[in-house]
């Protein structure tokens, strides 16, 4: 069901976000939807569509809980950290097992990650699956600490996570570097976070769908079908999964073949951004402990050069994704290519045409479009209500209002703060929403449309801040 059909527990916030007042009912409102979604140790995305514990909303959401409660941010990266497995990986979901096991699919069963994973070195007493999700999680970390840097240092909050978040990294450095090239690869269309986004329609068609028969989709139950990925689509995400689990959810590391075992492996512009984007905020926590953070800077500086060598396509205007199993650019215009607006040290050309490509006939953002759409308003799949096909996300829109913010378009990044605050209050914090017309998408109080809100509320609060964090 739609948001607007479902209906908000959380009473819509029409208009008034640019007030004071208007402000505090947004912040009450999304303080709301966080709560209510706490669970004792971490956040759920929505109670009934994702029920357990996800990896790069968990980073969104400590963000924003950072704005309520730094402690409870701090408890939020660490309990997903906890489900860490001994190769570095966080894993994309962590479950809770007072979950029944017919709330979600794909559940505990179907990744039996004790066992299958136990090479890997999947955790024995936690199930959780074994992909991943981007690499916010550093910049989260560092995020929250500077939100309060007092407790932070207090509870020693930077040098228990410090450890944790660098085994991050080096699994992706190392054991996702399948085509050798210096970037992360993602190996399921859940890995980048924007499952159904046509860019990987191409590489999905060489994967033989598990039959429809063979598994039980939950989604359909709470999400509408019109918003939802296809059974189609199901079976090939089920079959790419299933194949990873049977075996033993090992990566081969870099080198020439390295992709060869893997139905699916892409490099992905917004996923590596975030890694880049995560491996200074790594270099900023060495320094705050005491620590050498050259080599994080070193790491994000190689990254750089080689997301600019490998994935941008000037005449495109914008990154994209490459297919490394034909070793091909795959031509499609999907927001994930306008993320790395997120990296401080891009070529300047490189900068100019991203901020370009956003607000021109592809994006229109500012123009045809309130909020980035997710694909290509002008694109052959282009779809406003169906899964990362076109609808905006809040998540994202963050991200690019740092991008712009970080690159010096203020007045861009104002109007999108101010547009993502409107959007959301008016939404009842929709997971997603139509990019042209704001309307409700998806789950109603989704955790990190709430969690979005709440850091940009303080940050208009604190103007002096407004780039720093
Ligand atoms: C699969 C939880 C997650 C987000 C993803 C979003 C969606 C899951 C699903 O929900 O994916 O991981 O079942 O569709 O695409 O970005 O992390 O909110």
């Amino acid at each position: 069901m739609t948001a607007t059909t479902a209906g908000p527990s959380t009473p819509l916030v029409t208009g008034g976000s640019g007030t004071r007042t208007g402000r505090r009912a947004l912040r009450a409102a999304a303080s709301r939807v966080l709560l209510a979604n706490w669970t004792g140790a971490s956040t759920v995305p929505s109670h009934t569509l994702y029920p357990h514990q996800w990896s790069w909303d968990s980073a969104f959401i400590a963000v924003g809980l950072s704005r309520l409660s730094p402690r409870r941010a701090q408890r939020e990266l660490e309990t997903l950290l906890s489900a860490q497995w001994d190769d570095g990986r966080i894993p994309h979901i962590v479950f809770n097992p007072a979950v029944p096991l017919d709330a979600y699919f794909p559940s505990p069963d179907f990744w039996r990650s004790s066992t299958a994973g136990a090479t890997a070195g999947a955790p024995r007493d936690i199930e959780t699956s074994g992909i991943v999700q981007p690499p916010v999680h550093a910049l989260a970390a560092w995020l929250v600490h500077e939100s309060d840097p007092e407790t932070s240092g207090r509870r020693g909050f930077l040098a228990r996570v410090y450890p944790r978040l660098t085994a991050w990294h080096g699994y992706l450095h190392t054991n996702r570097d399948l085509g050798g090239h210096g970037l992360a690869s993602v190996l399921h269309p859940w890995e980048p976070g924007m499952d159904n986004s046509p860019c990987w329609d191409r590489p999905l068609e060489r994967v033989d769908p598990a039959p429809a028969t063979s598994f039980r989709r939950a989604d359909l139950t709470h999400g509408d079908a019109a918003d939802r990925p296809t059974d189609l689509d199901y079976g090939r995400y089920v079959r790419l999964a299933a194949d990873y689990r049977d075996r033993g959810y090992t990566d081969t590391g870099a080198g020439v073949g390295a992709a060869a075992p893997h139905g699916f492996v892409v490099e992905d512009p917004g996923f590596n951004a975030f890694l880049i984007v995560s491996e200074h905020a790594l270099a900023a926590i060495a320094l705050t402990l005491g620590q050498d953070p050259r080599p994080h800077r070193e790491r994000a500086r190689a990254l750089t050069t080689a997301l600019v060598r490998r994935l941008w396509h000037p005449e495109a205007g914008l990154f994209l994704c490459h297919d490394l199993r034909t070793d091909t650019p795959i031509e499609e215009k999907s927001v994930t290519g306008l993320l790395p607006l997120l990296v401080p040290d891009l070529p300047g050309h490189v900068v100019e045409a991203l901020l370009r490509t956003a607000s021109g006939d592809h994006f229109g953002l500012g123009s045809t479009t309130a909020l980035a759409p997710s694909y290509d308003l002008r694109g052959h799949s282009f779809d406003s209500s169906r899964y990362w096909r076109g609808p905006a996300w809040f998540n994202i829109n963050w991200a690019l209002e740092r991008g712009l913010r970080q690159h010096g378009a203020l007045a861009r990044a104002d109007d999108l703060r101010q547009t993502i605050l409107t959007s959301a209050g008016a939404s009842g914090f929709a997971e997603y929403v139509d990019p042209r017309t704001g309307r409700a998408r998806g789950t109603a109080d989704f955790s990190w449309t709430a969690a979005v809100v709440l850091d940009l509320l303080a940050r208009t609060e604190e103007p002096g801040k407004g780039a720093g964090r």
